[in-house]
């Protein structure tokens, strides 16, 4: 479908509205009495929000690339059906593959309540087959307003379990710089430290950032929160149907090794990724759904 095409059966006046984006890529933009927001359909890949009034929430590169299949670096990348690199075969992409693909839109909705919802979907076809040989649907709910909620409900349309499935809404957060914020809520709780082997540990107070982080925590339904002195506001990022969250800031070095990530971008962002990760991986029986959700405020 062309943007035009797309507006025409889509569009809600000055609500919803379709664009060519970067790389001509077509793009939602949406703006109500909330928050403004942005979406591509490029992975289903929520790219801006915005309340009125506050400094954007997600952090975007600006160097990524913005072409069918290869994914968006910021925002909230979807991770599915398997979380970091592939359990047992190197030359699948890590993340997963529906990030990279094309999504078609289902739905938009002007609410009575002011906020706006979009629904996205991703099927199975030959191209997904030739990667992962399992047939499945994949809807995202999009819902946009004081806070951002974002569902990804992942189905078995096959006649064959579907074991061991990872997924992660991988969230980029923007800071005012990540060496003076901390990120409450997780204390106490076990992690694996990616950078440590992923040894494990628990962590002891706030989380705080002097090098890389990389650690899955497990078993843990809590709420975090992200204190951001210099931006003096505090991130509040819920969650449904995940027991374990992701917690990253590449730092100096591996900030430096990718090529889509500013040098000094590490500084004014954190990840806190509401996953299906390590002991958290989940199976989907023929017929069967699971709906993951993240939901984010400022305060
Ligand atoms: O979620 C943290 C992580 O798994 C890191 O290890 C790092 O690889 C990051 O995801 C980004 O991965 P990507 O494939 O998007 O470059």
């Amino acid at each position: 479908m062309t943007v035009d095409d797309l507006n025409q059966r889509f569009g809600i006046f000055e609500q919803v509205v379709f664009q060519a984006g970067q790389g001509g890529l077509s793009k939602i933009n949406i703006n109500n009495q909330f928050a403004t927001a942005e979406i591509y359909l490029l992975g289903g890949h929520v790219t801006a929000y915005q309340p009125h009034g506050q400094a954007p929430v997600l952090w975007m590169s600006d160097i990524c690339q913005f072409q069918v299949g290869t994914p968006i670096r910021g925002g909230i990348p979807v991770i599915w059906p398997w979380f970091g690199p592939h359990p047992h075969d190197d030359d699948k992409p890590q993340h997963g593959f529906v990030r990279s693909m094309l999504w078609q839109v289902d739905n938009t909705e002007a609410l009575a309540d002011g906020q706006t919802c979009i629904a996205l979907s991703l099927n199975d076809d030959v191209s997904t087959q030739a990667i992962w040989p399992h047939t499945f649907s994949l809807t995202l709910q999009i819902t946009v307003g004081e806070t951002l909620q974002v569902s990804l409900i992942s189905t078995n349309r096959g006649d064959e379990t579907l074991d061991g499935l990872g997924a992660a809404l991988h969230t980029y957060f923007t800071v005012g710089d990540v060496a003076q914020i901390a990120i409450e809520g997780l204390t106490g709780r076990d992690y694996l430290s990616k950078v440590e082997s992923y040894v494990r540990k628990t962590q002891q107070g706030a989380i705080t950032f002097g090098s890389e982080v990389d650690r899955i925590y497990l078993d843990t339904t809590d709420v975090c929160l992200i204190r951001d002195p210099v931006l003096q506001r505090t991130m509040r990022v819920s969650k449904e149907g995940s027991q374990s969250t992701v917690v990253w800031n590449p730092w100096i070095d591996k900030a430096q090794a990718m090529a889509d990530f500013p040098d000094d971008g590490y500084s004014g962002m954190v990840c806190v990724e509401t996953t299906r990760a390590a002991n958290d991986l989940y199976s989907l029986a023929p017929g069967q759904s699971h709906t993951l959700t993240q939901i984010v405020s400022v305060e």
